[in-house]
């Protein structure tokens, strides 16, 4: 028998608490129904509270602990009533995604049946699309500094940091992914009529790219009218790819646009397979809902499936099956509980997160 796949677990902070064991309840149902071999490292760090404790957010040898994993199963970060945020996200989830080169993050955004839509006259299948966010570089930098401090004259300086590599390999990702898909479309989210020397790069790199796939028909857009076209017209798209900050609001916005965020999942992928893979619910820590119980936990299952998937795929070779199938498997259990029920308060129900990680258990184990 091969060895179990390591997955490490770090709940983080506030309802990250909450929905990870609705997860873990889950990943251990569809094991048990499809025989996978999943093993747990469990850990409390990457969290606000064991910064409380220590005054950082990881112990020095956090990397010696996951570096042998082949997946990372994450909840959310943030807790600023005890660590500014930007303390707290770049003394986590950021090091795990620069450190371990997780340069694609990969978020679905779909509308389902029994998911009462905001926008008018959507129905489940409407709205089924991707955003590739790039994930290690771009808007998302520490690199500047303050002058002046505390004077009139202060100055904040902070660079976006665009290189050829970072962006030729998400573009060819997502460029890839849309030549797989049946509409073969990829939009290029940019704002190069503003940012004047970033982004122009980016669409350069972009049309250079799409010389490789002459089957993908793509459309640049600026972020603003981009924005507004997700509310407006949300089924034109299928894959769009975007830079770390932009794909970050596109990827809160297209859930927003479906429903709720309570239900989007993300990867974070090292596509070498280098490094281990993140899988985490879009959302935050929402301190607002915090040790009610109410949070919707099918963001955190779905990445949970997600995680099978990849696993499933191997790094070369032939894909194993059970995980395949239990990935599709979750996302069916998903389907069936969001049209019967029932249903946590951001869906209008009255259910508890555990109450839906045991629905979800059970329709899936049947
Ligand atoms: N589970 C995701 C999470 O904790 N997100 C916190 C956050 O602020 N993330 C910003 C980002 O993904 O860049």
């Amino acid at each position: 028998m091969s060895r179990p796949f390591r997955i490490a677990v770090l709940p983080g902070d506030g309802i990250g608490k909450e929905v990870m064991p609705e997860g873990l309840k889950v990943l251990k149902t569809a094991a048990d129904k499809f025989g996978l071999n999943l093993e747990y490292r469990h850990f409390e760090w990457a969290s606000c509270d064991y910064y409380a404790q220590t005054g950082q957010m990881m112990p020095d040898d956090w990397k010696s602990h996951l570096q042998d994993c082949d997946a990372i199963y994450f909840g959310a970060v943030g807790w600023p009533a005890i660590v500014p945020d930007h303390t707290s996200l770049y003394g986590s989830l950021l090091k795990f995604r620069r450190e371990f080169d997780q340069y694609i993050n990969l978020r679905p955004v779909r509308l389902f049946d029994g998911v009462p839509c905001p926008l008018a006259n959507r129905k489940a299948g409407d709205i089924d699309f991707f955003v590739v966010r790039e994930n290690t570089e771009g808007e998302y930098s520490a690199v500047g500094g303050k002058m002046f401090e505390g004077t009139d004259r202060e100055i904040v300086l902070q660079e976006s940091i665009f290189t050829r590599i970072g962006c030729d390999r998400v573009l060819r990702f997502a460029f890839e992914m849309a030549s797989r898909r049946a509409r073969k479309h990829l939009t290029i989210a940019t704002k190069s009529n503003g940012i004047a020397i970033s982004m122009p790069y980016w669409d350069e790199r972009a049309a250079e790219i799409g010389k490789e796939y002459p089957g993908v028909t793509t459309d640049k857009q600026h972020i603003d009218i981009l924005s507004a076209r997700f509310v407006l017209t949300p089924d034109r798209f299928d894959v769009v790819v975007a830079s770390n900050l932009f794909g970050d609001i596109l990827s809160d916005l297209g859930p927003a646009c479906t429903g709720t965020i309570g239900l989007a999942p993300s990867a974070n992928l090292n596509p070498d397979r280098k490094f281990p893979s993140l899988f985490e619910p879009v959302h935050g820590s929402a301190p607002d809902i915090a040790g009610k119980n109410i949070a919707n936990p099918i963001a955190m299952i779905w990445s949970g499936a997600l995680m099978l998937d990849y696993l499933g795929r191997g790094l070369t070779g032939a894909a194993q099956k059970p995980y395949l199938d239990a990935h599709d498997a979750i996302v069916k259990a998903i389907e069936d509980v969001l049209v019967q029920g029932p249903h946590t308060p951001d869906l209008g129900g009255k259910a508890s997160t555990s109450q839906i990680g045991d629905a979800l258990s059970k329709v899936l184990a049947k």
